[in-house]
This record gives structure tokens, C-alpha cells and sequence, in this order.
């Protein structure tokens, strides 16, 4: 079945908050900081003031104090958050809001920015400081250690990321009979609406959030900004509307970074290939405020290890610390890819001491059981992932990968092939849905939201089977706090195993209340908690081959074998895994922000690389279904696949590749400049 949203999106019906018409409305645009530490010692809005057009100044004086925002504690915090919406005199980090002006045009909002005098007296930023850490222990890694055969060790730095969804943040407020509508860009309207009102001391009553289509988020969306806290506040204070769309510029600076951490294990291997013990320490950064999402990086990183294998002992320790940066959140993955780039390598490097071939060695150590597994932080849904991985190698002919390989290698190229196995764990919790039948149609409420990642299509057809009816007869309404039952939001790849379980559960209330006689309109209010996580799982197989003169990678093909559960529309779960894996792709081959002295270096889209149409290899996408038994719909996430298989296996084919060299060692994101480098930087190059 094809998205019901796209002929509408595709005729420019959209109603992306930036679209919403609301007339006589102040455009809002912030004075940020140059420096990424310091004091203002002077500011003066009096010239801005005087423009024409220009409504108000802001700064921190005139807000006055404000709640926090809430931090997902997904790791104990032992720094406190704090929340500036606009810097009151200590400067944490460059792209800072320190004042913001309203006025009637954009242009003359940017106008009276320039003429806001800001004296910044420039420190030196201290180094980052701890704001939260975790450890994990099972079993004697000490005595693991001491008689395993072989030892290897891996480092993973991952590179920086903009999530940079097509849509940049946008809001639009209206000030109406003592309330406000909030027409927001976000992945979690009720969130938002909730942090608005503690933040703002406002009624929620009186605080409506909608999100109606949004351009892509990838979890830079899932926390509120302190931009859209301002914009709400000064609809609010100033009983104009307010609007406010960021710009790029904008989006690289100051909205969440994603990825940034870094990764070190030791893997302890028996003689036959048996890994004993796992020792793991992750670390990742933060900015200089939190988002809500914070620390979830951190905490998948280090929580999901050991990942698919089997390991006895395991020491594993995750940290966060803070930084005058820009803040880092949750970007799709969120942990996941650090997790499997980890274990992968680390497979490698056990398949390389042991001279087993790496499938090989995956085999003797992956889990092998569907049904529940005792990983270091607790237990989780497990499955089969070792014939997972044989189906995959079969159904793409590894074999033939191999033979390619050898025989280009035999021809004097650097060829190699890699492979990544993942899990993919999906959020935990609750979501909600109201379902009402109604003269043989039914409308679905859903209290979660869509990021433009078809809720509406998949939802209709649960609600259709379920009910007996076609999706053409089901009306779908989200992401409108008024209208919506309450929910999470389109985040951790939710929306399907917890989201959706709802809708299935209101629908067979209703179908139950039916068959026991109810007549007339029947509505169901349901919330869905989900008894667990859904593990996702699947492993992605790349092929590479570096240019030996110059080092530019060229990735040849790819295969890859996704297991979500119970699919419901296979169109988009292929959407998923493709858009996933042009993301992972990005992480593994060309994107990465650079700070120098806390300066962004890569603050636009002519200094970071994002993969384009033309840099995606063939992939062949394989698909298997082990219904989850988490949750009532048997759905796992596939979100977020793409960009947590593929750079694992992209980074083993590069280091394969250059393996008869003597590399081994390779940091992502692997640029022509970076292979180079390593090839030469041998002897045998
Ligand atoms: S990174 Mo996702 O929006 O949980």
C-alpha cells in the first residue's frame, strides 16, 4: 500500500509550521554568541530598538527567571542541567541566543540583531567535566582475561553529526482567548506542551501543541528549544503572534549534534574462537545545555553491548561529560551504531588473531535463542541472530562476495568486504490511542506523532484489519494536543511496537464491545504499555574498494538483511532501511563537524558533506519476520537499522581492504584523505 500522505505532500498541501498563515505576526531572530566562553560585559538595545519595525528586544533581564527543562535520566546525572534561553551573563558556548528581537519582517528582525551592541569578554573554556556515568559487570573478566588465547582491542571515534532533517526547526504561536496554539515542528507534541507549561509557569490547560506534517527530525526534534521557549514567552507576554523558521546557519550551530563519542574494548578470545570476556568504556559528549535526550547516547552505547553475542564476562562503563559546544542529543541510532561499531570491530579483529573467517567467528558467538536474554544491564528480547546472519550470507552469496574480492585483490586492488551485525532496541513505555467506529468508518486518534514517516498509512491499515474494514474508511488525526489523547511522540523507533499496539488494542475493545451487542457509535480509549523492549535485528554486508593512489573509497555494493518483527507495510520498512542506510552511509564515508577553539569550522552544507544520490551503492535489502514478544502488535523498530548495521560494516570492508597493507586502524568517517593517509603512512604503501 502506498503512503496515504504523500499525494498531499507531493501537491504542496503540507502544513509544515512554517506554512500556517498568521497574520500580523512578529518574526523572531536571535543575537547568538561569537565565543564559546565568556562574560558580557555590556549590552545595549536601544539602537535595535529604534528601527523601524521592531517591536521588542529581549534579553535576559526582561525574561526573568524560568523553569529547566526535564533530562531524560537515562544515566544518574551528577552535574546539574541547566536551561539558559537567553544567556544572562555567562556565555557557555558560540551560537548561545544572548538577546532576541521582534519585529514585523524577517529582514528587519535580522536588521536590528546587527545593531544590538554586545561586549563579550572572551575566558578560556574549561575542559569537559563529568555530568553522568554507568557501569555494568557480569562474570570474572579479571580471570577471562588472564587465560584467554588471544586479546584484541579496539578504538572508535565517531564523527560529530548534523542531523539536518529537511525542515529546520520552526514554530509558530498564537496568542488566542487566554490561551495559546502552538503550531511546532517536533517528534513529541505533549512532551513539548508539558516542558512548555513548567517552563513558562503556564496552565496546560491552556497550551495547545500541534505538530501536523514534519520534515524529518531523526531525534533532533525530540526536545524543546530554548528558541521556541523565547517564541512562546513573547506570544504570550506580548499577546502578538510570534513565528519563527531557523535557518541552516541556525540548525548548525545550535540545534542537537548527534554522535561524537568515543569507544575502546578488549575482547578476551579462546582458542576455538569463543569470546570469554567483553571490557568496554564509552564516552560522550554533551553540550552546554541538555535536551531531554541527553544522555541516551551514552546509556545505548555501553547498555546494549554485548549486542547479538554471547559473552560471559563483561565490564562495561559509559560517561558524559559537558563542553562549551553546541548540545548533542539523540540522533537516529542514538547509541546503537557506537554500540555495533564496537562489537564489529572487535569481531574482526578476534576473525584476524584467530584466522577464522569473520562470518565464521560471528557464527560461533552470536545468540542463538528467540525469547528472553540476560544482557549486563538486564534482560531483554532475544532471537536467533546466528541463522540470521547464515540466511543473509546465503540469500547474497557471500561466498561470491569473497571470490570477487580475492580475484580483485589478486589484480593489484585494495578490495574488502565487511560485515555488521546489529540490535536495535526500541523504546520502552506507553503510547496511546482513541478509536471510534462509527457507520461502518472508524476514526483513530493517536496520541503519538509523525516525524513524515507515514503513521498515517500504517495506522490505517492495523485499524483496518483489525476492524474488518478497508484504510480508506479509517481517518487518522495525530500530533494535535487538543484533539489527541495523550502520548510519547515518534521517537526510539516507537511508533509501530508501542504506538501501534495501542491502536490494535482499542480496536479489538471495540470489536469485543460490538460482538457483545453494543450498537451505535462505540469509542475506545486506550493506553498500551509495553511489557518490554523490541529488539530489532539484521546484519548489513559491504563491499569497498580504495583507490591506492589517491585513497578516494568507492563502495561497490551492499546487502543487507533487516528482521522488525511483524512488518506492516513492507513499502515503508524498505523506506526505513534505505533512508537509514543513506544516513549510516553519511556517518561512515563523509560527514563530520569540526570545532577549532570552540568554533564550529563546518557550520554549513558547503563544509559538511552529506551523502548525495549519486554516492549510494546498490543495496540489496533482505527481510525476515520473528514477531516480537514485547509488544501486542509483534513489531520491532527498523527506524533506525540502516544507520546502526551500515557503518560497522562499511568501516570492516575499508579495513579489510586495507589490510595486506598493515592498517589497522581506521576512523570514520573514511574520506579519501583519511585512506590516503593510511596508506601511506605503511610500509607497504
Ligand atoms: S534518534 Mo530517534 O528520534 O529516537
Amino acid at each position: 500500500m502506498n503512503r496515504r500522505e504523500d499525494p498531499r505532500l507531493l501537491r504542496g498541501e503540507g502544513q509544515y509550521a512554517g506554512d500556517i498563515a498568521l497574520p500580523d505576526a512578529l518574526h523572531l531572530a536571535f543575537l547568538r554568541s561569537p565565543v564559546a566562553c565568556g562574560q558580557i560585559t555590556h549590552l545595549e538595545t536601544a539602537q535595535a530598538e529604534a528601527l523601524p519595525g521592531v517591536h521588542a528586544v529581549l534579553t535576559a533581564q526582561t525574561l526573568g527567571p524560568m523553569g529547566v527543562l526535564e533530562v531524560n535520566p537515562a544515566l544518574p546525572l551528577c552535574d546539574l542541567p541547566n536551561f539558559p534561553i537567553l544567556a544572562a551573563s555567562d556565555i557557555e558556548a558560540v551560537g548561545q541566543p544572548v538577546a532576541a528581537v521582534l519585529a514585523t519582517t524577517v529582514n528587519q528582525a535580522l536588521d536590528a540583531v546587527e545593531m544590538i551592541e554586545a561586549d563579550i569578554e572572551e575566558t578560556v573554556a574549561a575542559p569537559p567535566r563529568l555530568a553522568a556515568m554507568q557501569h555494568w559487570q557480569t562474570g570474572d573478566t579479571a580471570a577471562a582475561f588472564a587465560t584467554a588465547a588471544h586479546v584484541v582491542r579496539v578504538r572508535n571515534q565517531h564523527p560529530r553529526l548534523a542531523p539536518s532533517p529537511m525542515e529546520p526547526r520552526a514554530i509558530a504561536v498564537l496568542p488566542e482567548g487566554g490561551g495559546l496554539t502552538v503550531w511546532l515542528s517536533t517528534q513529541t507534541p505533549h512532551r513539548a506542551r508539558a516542558d512548555l507549561a513548567r517552563i513558562l509557569s503556564l496552565d496546560p490547560e491552556h497550551l495547545r501543541v500541534i505538530a501536523r506534517d514534519v520534515g524529518g527530525a531523526f531525534g533532533m526534534k525530540a526536545s524543546l528549544y530554548p528558541e521556541e521557549v523565547l517564541a512562546v514567552w513573547a506570544a504570550h507576554h506580548l499577546g502578538r503572534p510570534v513565528r519563527w523558521t531557523a535557518t541552516r546557519s541556525e540548525e548548525f550551530l545550535s540545534a542537537t549534534h548527534g554522535r561524537g563519542l568515543t569507544s575502546e574494548g578488549q575482547l578476551a578470545i579462546d582458542s576455538e574462537g569463543r569470546f570469554l570476556a567483553l571490557k568496554a568504556r564509552v564516552e560522550a559528549p554533551l553540550g552546554h545545555w541538555l535536551p531531554n535526550s541527553a544522555l541516551i547516547p551514552a546509556w545505548n552505547a555501553a547498555r546494549i553491548l554485548p549486542g547479538p553475542y554471547d559473552i560471559p564476562a563483561t565490564d562495561l562503563g559509559t560517561s558524559a561529560r559537558r563542553a562549551h559546544t553546541a548540545p548533542t542529543g539523540i540522533y537516529r541510532g542514538a547509541g546503537r551504531p557506537e554500540a555495533c561499531a564496537l562489537m564489529e570491530r572487535l569481531a574482526d579483529a578476534a576473525a584476524r588473531a584467530t584466522g577464522l573467517d569473520p562470518a565464521e567467528i560471528r557464527r560461533r558467538n552470536l545468540h542463538r535463542v528467540n525469547g528472553p536474554r540476560d544482557l549486563p544491564a538486564g534482560q531483554v528480547e532475544g532471537a536467533d541472530y546466528a541463522t540470521a546472519l547464515d540466511h543473509l550470507l546465503r540469500l547474497a552469496d557471500y561466498p561470491a562476495w569473497c571470490a570477487r574480492r580475492d580475484a580483485r585483490r589478486a589484480k593489484g586492488a585494495l578490495a574488502g568486504i565487511g560485515l555488521g551485525f546489529y540490535v536495535e532496541p526500541s523504546g520502552k513505555g506507553w503510547e496511546s490511542a482513541r478509536v471510534t467506529l462509527e457507520a461502518g468508518c472508524a476514526t483513530v486518534e493517536f496520541g503519538g506523532s509523525s516525524q513524515g514517516h507515514g503513521r498515517e498509512t500504517a495506522l490505517a491499515q492495523i485499524a483496518a484489519d483489525a476492524l474488518g474494514l478497508t484504510p480508506a474508511d479509517i481517518t487518522v488525526l495525530h500530533g494535535d494536543t487538543a484533539t489527541c489523547p495523550a502520548g510519547i511522540g515518534a521517537l526510539a523507533s516507537r511508533s509501530t511496537p508501542i504506538g501501534a499496539s495501542a491502536v490494535l488494542e482499542a480496536c479489538r475493545e471495540i470489536i469485543r464491545r460490538r460482538d457483545a451487542g453494543e450498537t451505535g457509535p462505540i469509542t475506545a480509549d486506550t493506553v498500551y504499555t509495553a511489557p518490554g523492549e523490541a529488539w530489532g535485528h539484521g546484519c548489513y554486508l559491504a563491499a569497498i574498494e580504495v583507490d591506492r593512489d589517491t585513497g578516494a573509497p568507492h563502495l561497490t555494493r551492499m546487502a543487507c538483511l533487516d528482521d522488525a518483527g511483524r512488518l506492516i507495510n513492507p513499502l515503508l520498512a524498505k523506506g526505513q532501511v534505505m533512508g537509514g542506510f543513506a544516513q549510516g552511509l553519511g556517518e561512515a564515508m563523509m560527514e563530520a563537524l569540526h570545532f577549532d577553539d570552540g568554533q564550529l569550522l563546518t557550520g554549513s552544507f558547503m563544509d559538511y558533506a552529506m551523502p548525495r544520490a549519486a554516492d549510494l551503492p546498490p543495496l540489496t535489502i533482505h527481510k525476515t519476520e520473528t514477531i516480537a514478544t514485547t509488544n501486542a502488535l509483534g513489531a520491532k523498530g527498523i527506524g533506525e537499522a540502516g544507520t546502526i548495521g551500515a557503518p560497522a560494516a562499511i568501516l570492516n570492508a575499508a579495513l579489510d581492504a586495507l589490510a595486506p597493507l598493515g592498517v589497522t586502524d581506521l576512523q570514520m568517517p573514511l574520506t579519501s584523505l583519511s585512506l590516503w593517509q593510511a596508506i601511506t603512512n605503511t610500509s607497504k604503501g
